[in-house]
């Protein structure tokens, strides 16, 4: 099997909610070394976006959407193994990461995290559902250079515009930067917002995050 065959596959394996199958192809993108990052954003995302579309259209239903999570989150534990070691000896940054209130999807906020710990970030993910206040707590706590939310619903992306309001009235925004992202972001919403960076994938948030703590170390 090609690259191109196995991002097909990894795809129609999340599409068929075949966790076994995901699982397997995860071990052979592993064993061909293939880029573990490529094949989540290019195989089993795009099968995820392919499970959001038919969930829409009324062709799946929620139970078969939390089946498909649930082989794509297997997969994704499995391709994690290959990407390289955390760095421990230097600090890029400290981020701290969450899903916005009252929105629950965090596959995508938890690869973000596992990519940006691999990059060197200390990062605190403060989870799913989480209260706007305990983003604001912990930069307080931590002096996080960085504070990143992920929404995948047009009702909690709100959410990460109050967020910018409590920082500063925290005090805060002069002294953390503010990252968005999510299905349903755009580079138009950071904008609108006053986020300082969005990015689109995962990858592309790692690349975001450097160059954010960089021109914060001056
Ligand atoms: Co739901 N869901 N869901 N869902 N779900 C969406 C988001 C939806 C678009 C599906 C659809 O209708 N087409 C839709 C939202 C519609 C809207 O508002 N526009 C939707 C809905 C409606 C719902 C419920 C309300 C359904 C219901 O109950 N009737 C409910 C919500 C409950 C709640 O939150 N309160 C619900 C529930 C669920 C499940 C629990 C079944 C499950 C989530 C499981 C989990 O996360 N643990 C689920 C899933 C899986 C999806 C879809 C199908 C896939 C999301 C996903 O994991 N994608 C989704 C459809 C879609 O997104 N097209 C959908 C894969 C993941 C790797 O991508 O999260 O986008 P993503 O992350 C990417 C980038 O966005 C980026 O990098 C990641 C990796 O490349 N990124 C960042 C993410 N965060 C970032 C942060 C950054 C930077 C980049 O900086 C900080």
């Amino acid at each position: 099997m090609n690259e191109q065959e196995l991002m097909e596959a990894a795809a129609a394996a999340i599409v068929a909610a075949d966790e076994e199958k995901a699982v397997d192809l995860a071990r052979q993108a592993l064993e061909l070394g293939l880029d573990p990052v490529k094949v989540i954003n290019l195989g089993y995302s795009e099968g995820m976006k392919q499970v959001g579309d038919l969930f829409e259209r009324g062709q799946v239903f929620l139970p078969e959407v939390i089946i498909a999570s649930e082989a794509m989150v297997a997969a994704v534990d499995i391709l994690e193994e290959g990407l390289p070691e955390a760095e421990k000896e230097k600090t890029a940054g400290i981020a701290v990461l969450g899903t916005i209130e009252g929105d629950v999807h965090d596959i995508g906020k938890g690869i973000v995290a596992t990519l940006l710990r691999v990059y060197g970030f200390e990062v605190h993910d403060l989870g799913r559902d989480v209260p706007l206040d305990d983003f604001v707590a912990k930069v307080k706590e931590t002096g996080a250079h960085i504070v990143g939310s992920s929404a995948l619903m047009t009702t909690t992306m709100v959410g990460q515009r109050t967020l910018e309001q409590k920082l500063k009235d925290a005090g805060l925004r002069d002294k953390v930067k503010t990252m968005v992202g999510g299905a349903v972001v755009t580079q138009h919403w950071a904008d609108k917002i006053g986020a300082d960076g969005y990015a689109e994938d995962a990858q592309e948030a790692v690349q975001k995050a450097i160059e954010i703590a960089e021109t914060m170390r001056g």
